[in-house]
């Protein structure tokens, strides 16, 4: 097995535009380290068109829904295909909409395994057009996901040609639903909406939290997170980078959070799931460099992250 690099450059999810050119700015990193990670690796481009936001569908609510919806739709083909040869995406995304296709993908390539999903953010990504404050689709791939519109807390008036995108994107690769919530689990989620603290709550979402992590140690949080998901045959893991702190660390990202993780401990709770050796896919979303008040510092640290642990991709055992 080897992995495969592959590129998603779209930034059309995210109300800020710019994390498509986060991408080039961990490359960019990489080679100002004198690292040859990205030359050294297979890398596939996913192909994007950005141009294509000037005909949008009018969607207040799902704001470039079409253009999620074509984008995830080849992001998922491409994962497949890389699973499917065998070997293991490494994906970097600019905007978290991504994941919808991401995963999308690793449930098309293995329509028969269960998935369990690692997502270590400061947002819990679960609105629907139903409730999203922003209209922006990152905050929305784990409702398409596992198909949950949280109707009842429903504060938009949501336009038909929205659902008619918000349900093909629920569909990408597989008909049916494509995670269930008590495979789930977040790290470091502390930037919510009422409506999705009411969710959680109802599905009884595990949240590993900063301070639950440094009170408890990562180990023992990570055993319990990997008991939760033994049942499931892989796992994927998706990095929001603004689930580090943005005031420690750097303001690089859409949504900056401060009292985040600090790069040390992603790199550790990256590395003990990466060890349990189930990992098919890790996906790493958000990077974007327009907003960095220190240079090209996220991007830095998203490599250094990226560099370490890596290694451990490789080592997927089944
Ligand atoms: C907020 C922010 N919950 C929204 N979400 C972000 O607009 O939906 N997700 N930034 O990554
Ligand atoms: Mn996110
Ligand atoms: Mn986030
Ligand atoms: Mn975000």
């Amino acid at each position: 097995k080897q992995i495969e690099i592959v590129k998603n450059r779209s930034d059309i999810g995210a109300g800020t535009r710019g994390s498509d050119l986060g991408i080039d700015a961990i490359e960019i990193a990489a080679i100002n380290k004198h690292s040859y990670f990205f030359k050294d690796h297979l890398s596939v481009d996913v192909p994007t068109r950005n141009e294509s936001v000037y005909e949008d569908v009018d969607s207040p609510f799902g704001k470039h829904i079409k253009q999620v919806y074509q984008q995830c739709k080849h992001l998922a083909s491409i994962v497949e295909d890389v699973l499917l040869k065998n070997n293991i995406p490494l994906v970097f995304s600019g905007d978290h909409s991504s994941a919808i296709g991401t995963i999308s993908g690793i449930r098309a390539a293995y329509p028969d395994k269960r998935l369990g999903v690692v997502w270590i953010d400061a947002h819990a990504d679960i609105h629907s057009p139903y409730t999203t404050p922003s209209g922006n689709m990152h905050g929305m791939p784990l409702a398409a996901l596992m198909s949950i519109d949280n109707k009842a807390n429903a504060v938009n008036k949501v336009g038909d040609e929205t659902l008619i995108y918000w349900d093909k994107l629920k569909k990408i690769g597989l008909e049916s639903v494509k995670l269930a919530p008590e495979d789930l689990i977040y790290f470091g989620v502390r930037d919510t909406e009422e409506e999705e603290d009411a969710l959680i709550e109802r599905l009884a979402i595990r949240n590993y939290k900063v301070a639950e992590l440094r009170a408890n140690g990562i180990e023992g949080c990570i055993q319990n997170a990997l008991r939760q998901v033994e049942e499931c045959d892989y796992i994927y893991i998706s990095f929001d980078v603004d689930s580090m702190d943005s005031e420690r660390i750097s303001s690089g990202t859409g949504t900056p959070v401060p009292q985040g993780f600090l790069p040390e401990e992603v790199t550790e709770v990256l590395a003990s799931i990466l060890a349990s050796g189930k990992v098919v896919c890790l996906e790493i979303v958000e990077v974007n460099p327009l907003l960095d008040n220190r240079g090209n510092k996220m991007a830095e640290v998203a490599f250094d992250i990226i560099e370490k642990v890596v290694p451990l991709l490789e080592n997927r055992a089944i």
